[in-house]
């Protein structure tokens, strides 16, 4: 048989018979090709799955993930005798990175990874091939879980596939944060960016500096940070302790998930000043952030505050196992630096003329420490503003999709999240609940970008951009923030495959098709609280 994409398109059989690809296909995100036949194959309690040592681990996580709807104990075997599911990594399949191959017929199933992640995302097709209870945790009754004859071949189209929740503004419980990324890696997510500190919170545990949890984690009446957000009430808040945040990091890495923390600085501060008022430009400047917020801004003419940098992001880098760390850099309210003596006077002795290079030697200064404690730098845009960064400090456009251009014309690697394409916590329709002012972005919105569509770049320019991202700012979402699912899904999925399919291969209508058929059956399994388009959604 040969090979099509398209889980829509029209399948061509090697006999020559055409067969039409059957909608319970409906995988998300796309595979690069798949052909589907008439056989099938019966898992059940006899099925084994069938390893050698290399894919021991892949194969547990395969067991586990079968078993609370099955309720089978399916057993690892090291020799084949039939009615098994083959899984093998196999370097030399000439599949690029994360790539995998799934093949199954009436005799059994086999997934073959070019690595470990690859043959990861191959069971996660599985778990879609199968009947969506599959994703329910208790164990299904009077369901056949059959999967039908499939050849399947596929790869991402970006090595960084993102989302970042903001975990500051309101704040999500471990357990919940576990959840959220086991519903990542169910789409081929492979990234979380988890937005740990802003004005309303600082959500990270320091040892070295214990107030920034205990008194900076906290809003209220008679806390250093003012009720915001919707938090009326006597005392709201919280933290991940160090312990919370290993078994987390663990816990995403079984999953194929990394975790890209941010600690989100020179701006953005309002939970360190407020805990640690010293690190405080010395002024009497009144203005506000964008966020309406005063006083969150690091002085950069005081050097202990970067020795507390270093002691801080020296914790962040033995926690986090992943490159790149996130420093924020965003919308930093500069009028601080303009009426600090201790800025200026830093501006003096280093021959500055206004505040952006001031800014650009903060980046820099923050820039050293990471890259001393053997990480690369991220940033959002505004990192650019003021002067140069060395070339491997990796940019995240948010602002727009000029910003991503901009940044990759200087050199930077680019990760491409357009407010107005990837800001879920925008409204979905018009006159929804959501935020505002980059528009509505609704499914369709999201499915729409393309983040390689650049033709001022050249091909060379073009490839640093490596990845694309989505974005849930907590701000907006009612406390309790149940609306973090409704924000989210099915959103999620369109950027999962905005970032996993080959380009050519995406079309709208097939995609909303897939998405509302089969996904939401997958999606209500394992009980996200999604948003169901209504007859008024645009
Ligand atoms: C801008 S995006 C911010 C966030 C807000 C968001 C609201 C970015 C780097 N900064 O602090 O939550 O807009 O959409």
């Amino acid at each position: 048989w040969g090979i099509t994409a398209g889980a829509c398109a029209i399948m061509l059989l090697a006999g020559g018979g055409i067969v039409k690809a059957q909608p319970q296909k409906a995988l998300i995100p796309l595979p690069v090709s798949a052909a589907y036949g008439t056989e099938s194959f019966t898992i059940n309690e006899k099925t084994t799955i069938f390893c050698t040592k290399e894919v021991k681990e892949e194969a547990k996580k395969l067991q586990k993930m079968l078993k609370p709807a099955t309720g089978y104990s399916l057993k690892l075997t090291s020799k084949d005798k039939g009615n098994s599911i083959r899984l093998s990594i196999n370097k030399g399949i000439g599949l690029p990175a994360e790539g995998y191959q799934l093949h199954a017929d009436s005799k059994g199933i086999s997934i073959t990874g070019a690595d470990a992640a690859g043959l990861y995302w191959g069971c996660q097709t599985l778990r879609q091939l199968l009947p969506a209870q599959i994703y329910q945790n208790s164990k299904q009754n009077n369901i056949v879980w059959s999967v039908d004859q499939a050849d399947i071949k596929d790869y991402p189209r970006f090595g960084w596939r993102g989302m970042m929740l903001d975990c500051s503004r309101q704040f999500f419980s471990a357990d919940f944060v576990k959840q959220y990324i086991d519903w990542l890696s169910a789409h081929k997510i492979n990234i979380f960016h988890w937005h740990l500190t802003d004005d309303q919170g600082w959500r990270i545990e320091i040892k070295k500096y214990p107030l920034l949890t205990q008194k900076g984690a906290w809003r209220g009446p008679n806390e250093v940070l003012q009720p915001s957000f919707g938090s009326g009430d006597n005392r709201y808040g919280g933290y991940y302790t160090q312990k919370e945040i290993k078994e987390i990091v663990r816990y995403a890495a079984e999953r194929h998930v990394n975790i890209l923390p941010e600690v989100d600085i020179p701006g953005h501060s309002r939970a360190v000043t407020a805990s640690y008022p010293e690190t405080l430009c010395q002024s009497g400047d009144t203005s506000r952030s964008v966020q309406g917020e005063k006083q969150n801004v690091w002085c950069a003419g005081r050097e202990e505050n970067f020795k507390m940098l270093d002691d801080i992001f020296g914790e962040v880098a033995k926690l986090f196992p992943f490159a790149y760390i996130h420093i924020g850099g965003d919308e930093v309210n500069k009028n601080y630096w303009s009426s600090c003596q201790r800025d200026q006077q830093l501006m003096k002795e280093m021959g500055m003329t206004s505040v952006d290079q001031i800014q650009n030697y903060f980046i820099k200064r923050v820039q050293t420490i990471i890259t001393q404690k053997g990480k690369k730098m991220l940033g959002w845009n505004e990192i650019l503003e003021g002067g140069k960064l060395d070339s491997e400090t990796g940019v995240m456009a948010w602002t727009g999709v000029d910003a991503g251009i901009e940044a990759a014309q200087k050199g930077h690697p680019v990760i491409m999240l357009p407010g107005s394409y990837c800001y879920f916590d925008m409204s979905q329709a018009r006159g929804e609940r959501g935020h505002w002012w980059a528009g509505i972005v609704s499914l369709e919105r999201v499915y729409s970008f393309d983040p390689l569509n650049n033709q001022q770049l050249s091909a060379e320019e073009n490839s640093r951009i490596f990845g694309v991202q989505a974005a849930l700012w907590s701000e907006y979402l009612d406390r309790p923030a149940r609306y973090v699912e409704y924000q989210s899904y099915p959103r999620i999925c369109a950027i999962a495959e905005v970032g996993w399919t080959p380009q050519a291969q995406r079309q709208w209508a097939d995609f909303n098709q897939r998405v509302t058929s089969n996904h939401f059956h997958r999606l209500a399994n394992m009980d996200i609280k999604f948003r169901v388009p209504t007859a008024t959604a645009t």
